[in-house]
């Protein structure tokens, strides 16, 4: 797989002219962009579009839908509306709420990413117990797409072993807070990365450094 299509870029900038220096530095290494709730809650939801038009890119909304089935379809219908190509959804929510995203997708020729089980620490206490069991409603449903932390790799090899080699695996979590490309993506079919490249005095050489950090 080309390097272009491993690396994803968490665009949690809540300027959009500095967004898009960002974008404007990495773009030769990144085809796609996670963009959540910091840009769009600070610049609208139009950071999707503007995003898109600086750069042919594909656009992962991250807002995490979590609510009852017909709050999901008007988030979902509102964000591929806006032009994002993907949505992430949180599993934990159960299988209606999950489908109205779904739907919503279908709709739009569109797709979504199950969260399966989250990065950080306190993460432990809840989601990881039912981490699998969410993994495994996403195969009945037939779904593709999912995100597994890169910060417990053992967790992310456990939902692998659910979700199985041909589905498609992002995993946030890769640099600031702890995870290492190599390992990640062992497992994992592309790593998200933010801090670590918009942070960075050099975005550019920050993605470049990553890349020859990678060991395939
Ligand atoms: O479990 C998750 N952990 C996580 O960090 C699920 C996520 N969607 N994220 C997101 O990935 C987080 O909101 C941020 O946009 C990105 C990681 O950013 P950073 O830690 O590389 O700056």
């Amino acid at each position: 797989m080309e390097v272009k299509n491993q690396i994803i870029l968490a665009l949690d900038l809540q300027n959009i002219e500095e967004a898009i220096r960002v974008v404007n530095g990495v773009k030769e290494y990144i085809d796609t962009i996670k963009i959540g709730y910091p840009l769009v809650l600070a610049e609208g939801l139009e950071s999707i579009s503007i995003v898109k038009e600086e750069f042919d890119c594909r656009v992962i909304a991250d807002f995490k839908v979590a609510d009852i089935p017909p709050t999901n379809s008007k988030i979902a219908d509102l964000t591929f509306k806006a032009g994002a190509d993907a949505l992430i959804v949180h599993g934990f929510v159960g299988e209606d709420s999950v489908k109205a995203c779904l739907d919503s997708a279908e709709k739009f020729n569109k797709e979504i990413f199950l969260l399966t089980e989250m990065s950080h620490p306190g993460a432990s206490r809840f989601i990881q117990n039912v981490a699998e069991n969410i993994a495994s409603m996403g195969v009945d449903m037939g779904l593709k797409n999912y995100v597994a932390p890169s910060t417990k790799l053992d967790r992310l090899k456990k939902i692998r072993s659910v979700v199985g080699k041909d589905s498609f695996i992002i995993s946030p979590g890769v640099g600031v807070q702890g995870g290492d490309p190599s390992q990640t993506l062992k497992f994992a079919d592309a790593i998200i990365i933010g801090r670590s490249i918009y942070s960075s005095d050099n975005p550019k050489k920050a993605v470049n450094s990553i890349i020859n950090s990678i060991k395939f």
